[in-house]
């Protein structure tokens, strides 16, 4: 092995070269294989906070030939228990101080609760397999219009499609240097930011949550060269701004100013957002669309016009098109369709579901469920076909999900969950609920019942009681009407 000595991470502890990161990688990748000649798809679940180990973690076992199942630290138990249970993991691996709150469960599915120490002192195995580009490397859990969340398989050649699409687009550079806060359980932190900058040669700071006034003295200093985050961190990142005196501000705009690039995704950018990042920091943020099941495809141009309210075109090597209801591709400008992909890029299929995996494809095309139209050439995204899902943070979550928990509630006879306008986190959930005969119940109590049976960000930000739902002439909630009682 070549020694390549420029810094791959940095986390709290320290800072690891190429070089040590490769070789931690494939030690733990031969611990994971001990007597082993290859995991053969093994699904192994890393509930690791952004650091060294995680990336460990999962570059070993996709060198072992298992499947990675990086899981949302924070998870509630039974959401952990879907996940674990669902793809039927055999070892997890989390850290030392995470193990005793897991230890019942695993003993429950029979899964092995391991640290990323153990298995670098195990027995390791002489050699590392030769594993297939088309073979499963990864299983993400994406909420959608299922009350439980499915687990979208991506093949190693999928991660490699989605990873050579952005780095040729946006350039990426052996010199670049990016921030990593977001969660490590979903492609915008694995795929554009991760993966991206290893395969660049690049160096990521990993940081195991969002500090916004670490992150600001790190940007004020010129550490980085690159930024990617969801809308909701940069409306975060101007409120501190306010809290700052008008030098504190400037020092950390010029940061940003100084930055090759800015990216938003995972969630729209509204055009207000867009305009006050460009006045205060000087940057055209550059808007993205993704998705798990598709990584990246529509990107504003890196070198060109970059439009607010708007997504751009198709990534190099992603087809994307709008089609109508009749499945034809809609040939015309400004009129709406739904965004199909086709490509490498695109995932193999929902974990156990053959069903949802055939349901969400159409001739070929995967089907977003987004609707979009084209004006002057970039794409415009006009909002979702599912009034079930909730775009939170960036976070997809499912109301029929958030429903269904709510509903094992004593008081609770009916319930609906919608997403409502807001500054901050572009949508937030508000539940509509009717009580039960005599039964009493408030916001606070509420929420201190959800927390333990749902991720935090789930939890109902509103809650509106009812004497009874609307219902249309079918019985069904008319979602739509809820608003208006918020
Ligand atoms: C945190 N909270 C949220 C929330 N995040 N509530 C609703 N929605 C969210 N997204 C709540 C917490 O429960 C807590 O509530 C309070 O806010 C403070 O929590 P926190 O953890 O301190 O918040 P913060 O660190 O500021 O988190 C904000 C955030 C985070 C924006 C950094 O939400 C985040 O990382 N979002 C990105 C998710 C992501 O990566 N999505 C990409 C999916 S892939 P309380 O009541 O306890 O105080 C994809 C494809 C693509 O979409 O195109 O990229
Ligand atoms: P996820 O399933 O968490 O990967 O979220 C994917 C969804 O996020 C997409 O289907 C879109 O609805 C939404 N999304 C991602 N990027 C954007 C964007 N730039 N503008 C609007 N919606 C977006």
């Amino acid at each position: 092995m070549n020694q390549d000595d420029r810094i791959a991470l940095v986390d709290g502890d320290g800072q690891y070269s190429y070089t040590e990161l490769t070789a931690r990688s494939d030690r733990f990748a031969r611990g994971l294989l001990g007597s082993k000649a290859d995991l053969d798809e093994e699904r192994i679940a890393l509930l690791l906070p952004a650091s060294l180990d995680y990336v460990t973690a999962l570059q070993g076992v996709w060198r072992a030939g298992g499947i990675a199942i990086p899981l949302n630290t924070s998870a509630a138990g039974p959401e952990l228990e879907h996940y674990l249970g669902s793809t039927a993991v055999t070892r997890l691996i989390a850290t030392r101080e995470q193990q005793r709150a897991l230890r019942a469960l695993c003993q429950q599915l029979n899964v092995a609760l391991l640290a990323v120490d153990d298995i670098l002192a195990g027995h390791a195995a002489a050699a590392l397999p030769e594993v297939d580009a088309g073979r499963r490397a990864m299983i993400l859990f994406t909420s959608g219009t299922t009350s439980k969340p499915k687990g979208v398989v991506l093949t190693h050649n999928a991660i490699r499609a989605q990873v050579a699409t952005l780095v040729d687009a946006w350039e990426w550079r052996d010199s670049d240097v990016i921030p990593l806060f977001l969660p490590l359980h979903h492609i915008h932190g694995i795929i554009n930011v991760l993966s991206c900058a290893l395969h660049s040669g690049a160096t990521v700071h990993l940081m195991p949550r969002l500090d916004i006034p670490a992150l600001c003295a790190e940007v004020a200093a010129g550490t980085f060269s690159l930024f990617m985050a969801v809308p909701t961190v940069y409306v975060k990142l101007i409120d501190y701004f306010g809290t700052l005196t008008a030098a504190g501000q400037q020092a950390i705009c010029d940061g940003f100013a100084r930055m090759r690039l800015n990216v938003s995704g995972s969630a729209a950018c509204p055009v207000k957002l867009f305009q006050q990042w460009q006045a205060l920091t000087g940057q055209v943020l550059l808007e993205r669309y993704g998705m798990t099941e598709i990584g990246m495809a529509l990107s504003n141009p890196y070198r060109g016009e970059r439009r607010a309210g708007y997504v751009g075109q198709p990534l190099p090597g992603v087809a994307v098109n709008l089609f109508d209801e009749d499945d034809k591709v809609i040939a015309s400008e400004a009129t709406p369709g739904e965004i199909r992909i086709q490509g490498d890029t695109v995932f193999l299929e929902y974990w156990g579901n053959a069903a949802a995996t055939r349901d969400s494809f159409r001739n070929g095309w995967f089907c977003s469920g987004d609707v979009a139209v084209i004006e002057d050439g970039y794409y415009r995204i006009m909002g979702r076909s599912s009034v079930d899902i909730i775009k939170s943070g960036g976070y997809k979550l499912s109301a029929l999900e958030i429903e269904g928990v709510l509903l094992t509630h004593e008081a609770i006879r009916e319930v609906a969950v919608i997403g409502l306008p807001d500054a901050t986190w572009g949508e937030a959930v508000a539940a509509a609920i009717a009580l039960r005969e005599g039964a009493v119940l408030d916001h606070a109590e509420l929420k201190q019942w959800c927390a333990g049976r749902m991720s935090a960000y789930k939890i109902p930000k509103h809650l509106r009681i009812l004497d009874a739902l609307p219902r249309n002439a079918m019985g069904k909630v008319t979602k739509p009407d809820l608003r208006a009682h918020f």
